[in-house]
């Protein structure tokens, strides 16, 4: 993966605030491939690994799963696509997750596209999204956001240092969240 050399945009985000949402529109404009490392995580599940129950649990609960298995997910899916460029949505989630990824990779993110929204905003649109997800109930919802303000937040606040950070008011509606979406993505293109 590392003669590959893949361009990487990190999605953060609290949950609800709109990442894959707004990464199907990207894909379609920009070309990147979008990589959900909670979707991975559910795929892995359905798919019955020996990881499956481990998983499961701690996705009931909130929790962040050991990075060992989100990061090799994440390589496997980048290095079986031919696409150079990645969004990887909902990963890096803790200081942990990000130090090993870059460890393990040696890919560190172009940028980090952060979508900022309120948590009533947040939960109101998960307690609406009806996709059957297992953590889409009001008490593991409460859960999913003191591990983001715990644990994921830091991370954003690590790579804001790094002058890596472009915040987007994902409180808007979709259309208008994508308008801005857009600017980051051409200014890089400029
Ligand atoms: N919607 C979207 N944008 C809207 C807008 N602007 N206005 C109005 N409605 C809007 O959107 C959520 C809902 O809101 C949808 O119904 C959408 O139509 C509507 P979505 O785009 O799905 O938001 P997203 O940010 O992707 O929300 P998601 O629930 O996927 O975020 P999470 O970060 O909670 O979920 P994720 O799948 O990344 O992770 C789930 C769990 O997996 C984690 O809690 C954790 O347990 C585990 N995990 C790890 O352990 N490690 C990882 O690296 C990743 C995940
Ligand atoms: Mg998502």
């Amino acid at each position: 993966l590392a003669e590959k050399k893949p361009t990487v945009v990190f999605v953060l985000g609290g949950p609800g605030s709109g990442k894959g949402t707004q990464c199907a529109n990207i894909v379609e404009h920009f070309g990147y491939t979008h990589l959900s490392a909670g979707d991975l995580l559910r795929a892995e599940i359905k798919s019955g690994s020996e990881n499956g129950t481990m998983i499961q649990n701690m996705i009931k609960e909130g929790k962040i799963v050991p990075s060992e298995v989100t990061i090799k997910l994440l390589q496997k899916a980048m290095l079986e696509n031919d696409n150079d460029k990645f969004l990887i949505d909902g990963f890096p989630r803790n200081e942990e997750n990000r130090a090993a990824f870059e460890v393990v990779t040696q890919i560190e993110p172009e940028f980090v596209l952060f979508f900022a929204c309120s948590e009533e905003e947040m939960e109101k649109r998960l307690l609406s999204r009806n996709q059957g997800r297992e953590d889409d109930n009001i008490e593991t919802i409460r859960k999913r956001f003191n591990v983001f303000l715990e644990s994921s937040l830091p991370v954003v606040q690590y790579y804001e240092s790094k002058g890596k950070v472009r915040k987007i008011d994902a409180a808007k509606p979709i259309a208008e969240v994508f308008d801005a979406v857009k600017a980051v993505f051409a200014a890089k293109h400029e």
